[in-house]
């Protein structure tokens, strides 16, 4: 049997986070064939201490035949911050974009809610199909929207980048996250593969996404500080955005 039940620190996320979590794991079941992915030992579930607050990490993985890997994360410093991280790598036989997404909730509420489907083209363009669908989706209203950092030109002109300010706006972005990701699940399912040189230059695409994700100091940050400097970089390069051979 596949384990696909909810994480236990599930329960304790803020509940945008937990409807997020539920709706990934609920898409990627009813969407796609999934099978297991076991990542680095010992890197499943993680305990650390960050100034004194546990830090605690847990990690679902599963993989498709069109996904090398599927990655969600839940992730509780003491009471103070609650973090979902999720990251879909397509194999590289398949000319697909990358699923990403990020809450982190702090005392005061949900401080970051990003979500994007990131080219992997040479020209860093989405696939028209892609293009077509999103342009389509009902913008929702965000009324704090937020300003990328400088090592975030990896992200589509559909990267959602806000503040949520009531709950109205927190389940425009559940709905519009979701979305994305069924618009996702679908197009992987009908996508045929490319040429081998073609493949080489989207898994070139997926790097550079990759090594522009590591240069994030917010999320090294909160790792440093739990888990050390060696184990920080470690974890980002083989756990979080790990480049495919
Ligand atoms: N991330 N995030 O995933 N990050 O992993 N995240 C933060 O209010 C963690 C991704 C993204 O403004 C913040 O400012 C930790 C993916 C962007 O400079 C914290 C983990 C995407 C920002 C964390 C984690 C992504 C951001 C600050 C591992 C997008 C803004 C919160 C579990 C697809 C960066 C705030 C900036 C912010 C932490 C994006 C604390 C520890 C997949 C753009």
């Amino acid at each position: 049997m596949l384990e696909t039940s909810q994480p236990s620190l599930r329960q304790e996320q803020h509940p945008l986070i937990r409807q997020l979590a539920d709706r990934i794991i609920q898409y990627w079941q009813q969407y796609l064939n999934l099978s297991p992915y076991n990542l680095p030992e010992g890197l499943g579930y993680v305990e650390g201490k960050l100034e004194g607050e546990k830090l605690r990490i847990e990690n679902r993985c599963y993989q498709t035949p069109q996904f090398r890997k599927m990655h969600l994360e839940l992730a509780k410093v003491g009471n103070n911050l609650d973090i979902l991280h999720c990251v879909m790598f397509p194999r590289p036989e398949y000319a697909l974009p990358m699923f990403g997404c990020d809450l982190v909730a702090g005392k005061a509420g949900i401080s970051a809610a990003i979500a994007d489907l990131s080219p992997t083209s040479p020209e860093k363009t989405l696939p028209q199909v892609y293009q077509k669908q999103l342009s389509a989706l009902p913008p929702g209203q965000f009324s704090e929207p937020r300003e990328l950092p400088s090592w975030a030109d990896i992200f589509s002109e559909f990267c959602l980048f806000i503040r949520p300010q009531t709950e109205l706006e927190e389940q425009s972005f559940l709905d519009r996250t979701s979305a994305y990701l069924r618009i996702h699940c679908q197009q992987a399912n009908v996508v045929q593969p490319v040429s081998v040189r073609q493949q080489e230059l989207y898994l070139a695409g997926q790097n550079y996404y990759c090594t522009k994700q590591q240069q994030n100091d917010k999320t090294r940050r909160v790792l440093e500080k739990a888990f050390g400097k060696e184990w920080a970089d470690n974890y980002m390069s083989e756990v979080l955005f790990d480049v495919p051979e």
